[in-house]
């Protein structure tokens, strides 16, 4: 495969051949030195230019309408855009700001030729802008191929091992550099036997993989199991100050790094959830991580170590055992003792990716550690691929918040990470109009301040050049407010977890609710919610700084959307509008079908502007959209109504 464009059966995504029309209909001269991505950036557009009749030049003296140039900076991911007398310039200080700054070209089109444009500078918020492939080498007996995957198979594994033709995986670093993601980790957390092999004798694997995604800027990393020592070393210890333990983590890295000279480092969940950590040994997670980074430090490698550690086989004992504190209570005592090459990743909220949680304190309580903010894209949560549910707004109010309230557009963290949602599905998704999930992770990770619905309007713009205005607007109607429609009709007010266990697909009221995971929603006769404030609760409250701390401590003050989050309240206390809590459960749950309804209704009226296979991928989860949020209105409705036996004011038939 030498060309940038893919004829497989699968879809284009955000880089149909037409996005380049602007580019590749004109005059360019690349002015740079020789190197991998100066080379990706003059294929692309010798390829758009074949296409669309423009031509490209290296290194020419003649006229020309687009300028790309670079220095020799080649880590430098910054460029400046300008237009001056007809000619728009890019400049770089290197290959891989000018891969960038070529597709911001491709982004704006024709604007981009269009009058003067002022010297504009563009440089990443975050320098780690990272997918983790939640990806079974194997396939795993309850997890499959995909851990949490709604898009079909491993883009990267098939039976057992790297896949031997990757142009899909070409493909795929093609889509993530034009959308700004730098950074994949290739297989899942949870480190099986085969995948745990990916470390030493099946590391050729990997740096396939990695060959593939290097021209595209995408540096690969490997989630590895802290009981490598022992499972494929045969050491009899994994124990992080043991000097055997370390010089087998240094030569294990050695080869690595022989195989993949840029590898970007290991990815580390320790002690959660049933995987091994330095715990087993007495020892911190400051000693487990600092002694991956010291096998990673010569060669400029991180560890990415996981904050996800709590307790799965708690139950209320007290009120210490919420398990919304576990990270903070766990990894706070350690700040300052992290290597400078191990970065701390964090889910974004306290429990595990619900529909609604507030931040979670440990991002801002560890000023002294590097940390990653953890997003999941793969909507485990969020409808499973099977419901439209667009988290740009979501992220976007992630990206917002400030620890102290300060307000701030720049970054949260030093990285920034996602759980990526793609598969080997057609349309790399599952639901079409999920690729807008990914597409919105890299441009937020690239500019946090970005309003999540200009970032929309560049995903409609290059997924659909060229369709009249009435398709943006249907796409932005359907959308939207998708987030919100889908916290509508399922656990209300920032409760989490009414989910089915296991799965996590459809509601199940009291599914988590007597089980040892901690999520629990103390729903009774006389009102729901869990108590975590300072005075009365689980003192979780506490764990915020300054104005939060004082805002989420009292039900009048904490924002009404996390209200049964961090408090438990009667069903008929009276919310900020005026409706009782019961009302509101009633009330959004009825009109979170209504709006999936006329979500599908208008997806229906687009059918003419959208590809025939596209539009009906969409139209047929909508039925399942509809079908399950019909299913979650009346199971969360009835439960509510026979735990209060307080009717519905407005009378409507409760199942
Ligand atoms: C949970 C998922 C589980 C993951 C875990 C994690 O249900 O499959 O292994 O997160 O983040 O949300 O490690």
């Amino acid at each position: 495969m030498t060309g940038t464009t893919y004829s497989g059966d699968f879809d284009a995504a955000w880089l149909p051949p037409a996005a380049f029309r602007a580019v590749g209909s004109r005059r360019t001269l690349i002015r740079a030195g020789d190197g991998l991505w100066t080379d990706t950036v003059h294929r692309e557009l010798t390829d758009a230019c074949v296409r669309f009749g423009g031509r490209v030049v290296r290194d020419g003296g003649e006229d020309a309408e687009l300028v790309l140039e670079a220095a020799d900076a080649p880590d430098d991911e910054s460029f400046t855009l300008e237009r001056r007398d007809g000619v728009t310039t890019v400049t770089a200080s290197g290959g891989r700001g000018l891969l960038y700054g070529l597709f911001h070209v491709v982004r704006l089109g024709e604007d981009a030729f269009a009058g003067e444009r002022a010297r504009e500078e563009h440089r990443p918020a975050y320098a780690t802008r990272m997918l983790d492939h939640w990806d079974n080498v194997a396939v795993h007996p309850v997890m499959g191929q995909v851990e949490r995957g709604y898009a079909g198979g491993s883009l990267f594994w098939a039976d057992g091992r790297a896949r031997g033709d990757l142009d899909r995986v070409r493909a795929y670093g093609r889509l993530l550099a034009a959308c700004g993601v730098n950074a994949l980790a290739v297989n899942n957390v949870n480190v099986h036997a085969t995948e745990a092999r990916l470390l030493t004798d099946r590391i050729g694997d990997v740096a396939a993989i990695a060959d593939v995604l290097r021209p595209y800027g995408i540096r690969t990393h490997l989630s590895v199991t802290f009981a490598a020592p022992t499972v494929l070393g045969g050491l009899p210890t994994a124990d992080p100050l043991d000097e055997a333990v370390r010089d087998w983590w240094a030569e294990a890295t050695r080869r690595v790094y022989e195989e993949i000279g840029d590898f970007g480092g290991y990815v580390v969940k320790a002690d959660s959830e049933g995987q091994p950590g330095p715990f087993a040994y007495g020892r911190s997670h400051a000693d487990g991580a600092n002694m991956l980074a010291a096998a990673l430090e010569p060669y400029g490698g991180t560890v990415h170590w996981r904050a996800f550690v709590y307790d799965h086989h708690q139950d209320w004992r007290d009120r210490t055992t919420d398990r919304a504190r576990a990270a903070y209570d766990h990894f706070t005592p350690l700040d300052g003792a992290f290597a400078p090459n191990a970065v701390l990743q964090v889910k974004h909220g306290p429990m595990d990716f619900q529909v609604r949680e507030p931040v979670s304190p440990l991002i801002g309580a560890m000023p002294d550690t590097r940390l990653a903010v953890e997003l999941q894209v793969t909507q485990e949560y969020t409808g499973q691929q099977r419901h439209v549910c667009w988290l740009g707004p979501m992220w976007s109010e992630v990206l917002r918040f400030r620890p102290d309230g300060e307000v701030s557009t720049g970054r949260l963290a030093d990285g920034l990470v996602a759980v990526s949602n793609a598969g080997d599905d057609p349309f790399w998704t599952g639901h079409p109009l999920a690729q807008a999930n990914l597409y919105t992770f890299g441009r937020l990770a690239w500019d946090p301040a970005a309003d999540p619905r200009a970032v929309l309007d560049e995903w409609i713009a290059l997924t659909h050049p060229g369709a009249p205005e009435r398709l943006a607007e249907g796409l932005h109607a359907v959308l939207d407010g998708s987030w919100t429609t889908y916290e509508k009709y399922t656990a209300p007010l920032g409760v989490g977890f009414m989910v089915q266990p296991g799965h996590h697909y459809g509601p199940s009221v009291d599914g988590y609710e007597y089980s040892p995971w901690g999520t629990y929603h103390f729903a009774d006769r006389d009102g729901v919610g869990v108590d975590r404030s300072t005075a009365t609760g689980t003192g979780y409250t506490g764990q915020y700084a300054p104005p939060w701390a004082e805002v989420y401590e009292f039900p009048d003050t904490c924002p009404e959307e996390l209200l049964l989050f961090f408090h438990h309240v009667p069903y008929g206390h009276v919310l900020a509008g005026g409706k009782t809590v019961i009302q509101h459960i009633y009330d959004t749950h009825f009109e979170g079908v209504e709006e999936a309804e006329e979500a599908r209704r208008v997806w229906a009226g687009l059918a003419d502007l959208v590809e025939p296979a596209r539009h009906a991928r969409v139209a047929e989860r909508f039925e399942e959209q509809l079908r399950s949020a019909r299913e979650w209105r009346d199971q969360i409705n009835s439960y509510f109504l026979r735990k209060s036996g307080v009717p519905d004011e407005r009378g409507r038939t409760i199942h």
